[in-house]
C-alpha cells in the first residue's frame, strides 16, 4: 500500500473532508498538522496555493484541493463512495460543487464584524438549508445519508460544515436547522459517523470555539471559556 501523508491545519474543514474519505476507505495515513502562521518551506514547495489540504503519496506526488483528493482516492481505493449509476454520480458531483457556496452561507456569520453583518449573514442560512432539504428529499427519502443507506462523497464533503454549523449554533443559538428536518437528521447521522471526527469531539469543539474567540469578530464575545491552547 502506498504511503499517504495528509498535511493539515488542525481545524480546517477541507482537510477534514479528505481525512473522512481516507477513514471511510480504511486507508492508513500520516496526519501532519502545521502552523497556519508559520508554514514550512517543504509545505510551500508542494502546495501551489499555499493551502491545506495537500496529500503526498509515497513522497513522490502531491495532490491538492480537497475535491480532487477525494475523487482520486475514490478512483483508486475501494470501497467506491461514488454511486455506480452515471446519472446519480453526476447529481452527487453537482451537489459537492455546491459545498463552497454552502459553507459561506452556513458558517459565514462566524466572520461578521458587527451585529448588523451577523444578522444579514444568518438570514442567508435558510436559503442554503432549503436547497439541501430539497436535494435530500429527492435523493434520500428515507435517509440517513445523501444516497440513503450508502455513504457517499457528498456526505464526506458536507459533514465538516454541518458540524461547524452545530458548533456555531451552540455559541449563539441560530434556530434555523430545526426548520429543515431532513438536513437536521442528516447532520445528526453524520455527527454520529466515526469517520467525521479527526479528534475527540469535545476537544475539537473547544479548539474551534477558541479559534472563533481569538478571531475577535462579533461572535467572539459570546464565548466565555477558552479551555485549550490555540493551535
Ligand atoms: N478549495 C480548497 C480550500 C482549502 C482552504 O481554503 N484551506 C484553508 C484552510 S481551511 C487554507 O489553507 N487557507 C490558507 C490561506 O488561504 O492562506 C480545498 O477544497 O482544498
Amino acid at each position: 500500500m502506498a504511503k499517504y501523508l495528509l498535511v493539515s491545519f488542525k481545524t480546517c474543514p477541507w482537510v477534514q473532508r479528505a481525512a473522512i474519505v481516507l477513514r471511510e476507505k480504511n486507508i492508513e495515513f500520516e496526519f501532519r498538522h502545521i502552523d497556519r502562521d508559520n508554514r514550512p518551506d517543504w509545505f510551500l514547495a508542494i502546495s501551489p496555493h499555499k493551502k491545506v489540504p495537500v496529500m503526498s503519496i509515497d513522497g513522490k506526488v502531491s495532490l491538492f484541493e480537497s475535491n480532487a483528493i477525494a475523487e482520486y482516492l475514490d478512483e483508486t481505493i475501494a470501497p467506491r463512495l461514488h454511486p455506480d449509476d452515471p446519472v446519480q454520480r453526476a447529481i452527487n458531483r453537482a451537489w459537492t460543487d455546491y459545498v463552497p457556496t454552502f459553507s459561506d452561507m452556513v458558517t459565514g456569520q462566524a466572520y461578521a464584524d458587527d451585529e448588523a453583518e451577523y444578522k444579514a449573514d444568518v438570514a442567508k442560512i435558510p436559503q442554503a438549508f432549503e436547497k439541501l432539504e430539497g436535494a435530500l428529499k429527492a435523493q434520500s427519502p428515507q435517509g440517513p445519508f445523501f444516497n440513503g443507506a450508502k455513504y457517499s462523497l457528498v456526505d464526506a464533503a458536507y459533514a465538516p460544515f454541518l458540524q461547524r454549523y452545530v458548533f456555531l449554533d451552540r455559541i449563539k443559538p441560530l434556530g434555523v436547522i430545526e426548520k429543515f428536518p431532513r438536513v437536521k437528521a442528516w447532520t445528526e447521522a453524520l455527527l454520529k459517523r466515526p469517520s467525521t471526527h479527526s479528534f475527540p469531539e469535545a476537544e475539537f469543539e473547544q479548539l474551534y470555539r477558541l479559534n472563533v474567540k481569538l478571531r475577535k469578530k462579533y461572535l467572539s464575545q459570546f464565548i466565555a471559556d477558552v479551555a485549550v491552547a490555540a493551535e
